[in-house]
């Protein structure tokens, strides 16, 4: 069974965490409706929902691929690199107990899950106003075990390496080669997001389904050009405080599932 955990957008979120964009007014309502299909997306997908319990009073707790990093071995709990962020981890702690053994991210450690990609044993690290070099050795030592390579990287003009870079198969990559140098996939099939649209580089593959933010026409065309079956969802008022098609939830490959949707 494959769990998707999410949490539902907070109110607060209007005083969400902001980097690389301005703050403009966020529709709270819109944003849970866009969230909520979200939702629907990935149950159509084949994902069985599981909510973490709400946070009401932190605005930016709906980014739940902040908040840990999922492997078949084990789960790793991260120590986001916004303080605001950091009590965010406890119930997504909790629900990860059920399904894998954790390990943990330490102060003075900083990761966000959202600087996390992993493909095959290979798990990239954006060096990010979020993920500091001590979280990321953390990161290196607690999954070295389970036969994981950390490969840190530089990340420019983005929130999160996911941002800039993310998954669409085995060895495919959707990739905006002006924030992280493209190098390092050089052995993979790369599809550039189109340089209108820089945004469009955060997809999330569920099974063979690459769910993608609306409105982004363009490089929507190059991966069904390509063959890649696409899902849109209108993220507009997520985008507004930062976030993509990733950060909303947390993959999990799992048994059966106590106290799930
Ligand atoms: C933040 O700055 O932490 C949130 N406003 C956005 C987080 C987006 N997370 C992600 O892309 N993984």
């Amino acid at each position: 069974m494959l769990i998707a955990l999410t949490r539902e957008v907070s109110p607060a979120i209007i005083d969400c965490e902001l980097t690389h964009v301005g703050r403009e007014p966020i529709d709270v309502s819109r944003a849970a409706e866009q969230h909520a299909r979200y939702e629907e997306i990935l149950r159509a997908l084949g994902c069985t929902i599981q909510r973490l319990p709400s946070l009401p009073d932190f605005p930016d707790a709906v980014f739940v691929e902040d908040t840990a990093v999922v492997l078949p071995e084990v789960a790793i709990v991260t120590r986001p690199g916004a303080e605001s962020r950091r009590p965010e981890v406890e119930s997504t702690a909790d629900a990860l107990r059920a399904y894998r053994p954790l390990g943990f991210i330490e102060g003075p450690g900083s990761l966000d899950g959202g600087d996390v990609l992993v493909i095959g044993r290979d798990i990239y690290v954006g060096r990010s106003g979020r993920s500091n070099e001590e979280g990321i050795s953390q990161l290196a030592d607690l999954t070295a075990r389970h036969g994981y390579r950390v490969r840190p990287l530089e990340i420019t003009g983005c929130l999160h390496l996911k941002s800039a870079v993310t998954r669409l198969g085995e060895d495919v990559v959707l990739i905006n080669p002006e924030w992280v140098d493209e190098t390092v996939f050089e052995t993979m099939n790369r599809i550039h997001v189109h340089s209108a649209e820089p945004f469009s580089a955060n997809a999330l593959l569920v099974g063979k389904t690459v769910i993608v933010a609306a409105g982004f026409n363009r490089t929507q065309e190059r991966l069904e050009r390509a063959g890649i079956e696409v899902r849109t969802v209108e993220t507009g008022e997520l985008q507004k405080a930062e976030g993509g098609v990733t950060c909303c939830s947390i993959l999990v490959e799992t048994g059966a599932v106590p106290g799930a949707e």
